[in-house]
């Protein structure tokens, strides 16, 4: 970790910064991808699948049997622990949709907003290192909330073509129906292109490596909604004297142990605390089975001393994390200040790890500093909101003219006289 004491202002948007990477040298291989998916389809996604996760597969999509199966494949805790967090995660999501309200903006003039699901959706969960069946939960669940009608499924499958049971349980909960075995770039030009087994979908989720999110920027581009520019997750924890620095530092190591380039960020206003975290880091992660990944990322973490709980959380919205942990006494008094995050944890008892699983709330959020300016994952990210209105007669009446004076002063006529036109109507009526 690197320490910085009590940085000048000057200084601070260096220190926010995050390691930048150039996308342009993927574009071309990812475009080439996008080129086969299109022209070959399923045949396509099949040889793609032997040359990058080395499997010759039979199927693209996962079978009843084979998700039928997942369930006597995990340990009862575990399906407990899913149930468990599928019903936290709904409860909250459940909350997010809002009641039709009907607003009479003026006498006969009736306005309302309606949410409608978006009726195909496709999410994307990697495979690799982890099998983030957690993240499945925070797509599929309020994708059925939103009621959309068709939640396709991808991720790649392992050597022997297989896919990992907590991903197929955990599907087979949401009533996904569609798991296809495809992962990276090809999977995500499926999604948005369709192929003869995977049906074109509206909108993208989910996290991937930096092929996934280059190609998701791509088929946005070209007119697929996707849910947010993903990258490296990352934390940022504000703790003073009254944190407990074992706390701090599993914190830090359990978003460390992501990846690599995973970013870690430590505030402090006492050294006392910032040299104990240094201390308790090397001792956990000399323990941790990724060891070699949280190393990595703590290579290129931050422990920045300053002087006060207003100061560190000044920084902290420069930074916009993506987390933001606040352990700090008294921190009810300053939640107001808290103005960029994605999402915020308080006290000593509430890790990351609660909203990473558990909790109810959402872990898909903005890296990256976008939480600046966008919101993690929710209900509403499955859904259109359509606004509808109703004008009676007198309603005409009473907001016609306003309509014609501005219309006019905007030099369109035709605006214009689509009012005009009926409140003679109206008039003659009378
Ligand atoms: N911290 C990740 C989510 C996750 N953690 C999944 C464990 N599994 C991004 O919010
Ligand atoms: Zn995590």
């Amino acid at each position: 970790m690197r320490i910085i004491k009590y940085p000048e202002l000057a200084a601070w948007p260096e220190l926010v910064k995050r390691p930048t990477k150039s996308f342009e040298d993927l574009e071309a291989g990812i475009l080439e991808t996008f080129r086969l998916v299109q022209e070959q389809g399923d045949a396509a996604l099949l040889e793609l699948a032997h040359k990058y996760d080395g499997v010759k597969l039979e199927s693209l999509l996962a079978t009843e049997t084979e998700i039928a199966a997942a369930e006597t494949q995990l340990t009862v805790e575990l399906k407990e622990a899913i149930l468990q967090a599928y019903s936290n995660i709904q409860l909250f999501h459940t909350q997010q949709a809002e009641p039709v309200k009907q607003v009479e903006t003026m006498a006969g003039v009736t306005c309302w907003r309606k949410s409608v699901g978006i009726d195909k959706v496709g999410l994307y969960i990697p495979g690799g290192t982890a099998p983030l069946f957690s993240t499945l939960l925070m797509l599929g669940v309020p994708a059925r909330i939103a009621g959309c009608h068709d939640v396709i499924l991808c991720t790649p499958p392992s050597k022997d073509g297989s896919i990992h049971p907590a991903i197929l349980y955990t599907a087979n909960l949401l009533g996904i129906k569609q798991v296809v075995k495809a992962g990276g770039a090809q999977a995500i030009a499926a999604m948005a292109y369709g192929t003869q087994s995977v049906p074109a979908v509206d909108k993208i989720f989910g996290p991937g490596n930096q092929y996934v999110t280059v190609a998701k920027q791509l088929v946005n581009k070209a007119g697929v909604a996707i849910d947010l520019p993903a990258g490296p997750s990352e934390v940022l924890v504000i703790a003073d004297g009254s944190a407990n620095p074992a706390f701090v530092a599993s914190d830090l190591l359990s978003q460390a142990e992501h990846g690599a380039d995973s970013q870690v960020v430590l505030l402090t206003n006492s050294e006392t605390l910032l040299q104990q975290v240094a201390a308790e880091l090397q001792a956990q992660l000399d323990v941790l089975p990724r060891k070699a990944f949280a190393a990595k990322a703590l290579q290129n973490s931050l422990g920045i001393l300053l002087s006060d709980v207003e100061e560190m959380l000044r920084f902290s919205n420069l930074y916009a994390p993506e987390h933001l942990i606040l352990s700090v006494a008294g921190f009810e008094q300053v939640l107001d200040q808290i103005t960029n995050a994605g999402s915020v944890f308080l006290g000593n008892y509430s890790p990351e790890s609660a909203g990473d699983y558990a909790s109810g709330t959402n872990h898909t959020l903005p890296t990256n500093g976008y939480a600046r300016a966008y919101s993690g994952v929710s209900l509403d990210s499955f859904v259109k909101k359509i606004t509808f209105q109703y004008i009676t007669p007198q309603g005409l009446q009473n907001i016609g003219r306003t309509i014609e004076v501005m219309a006019e002063a905007e030099g369109l006529e035709a605006h214009k006289n689509a009012v005009s036109i009926r409140l003679k109507e109206i008039s003659k009526n009378v």
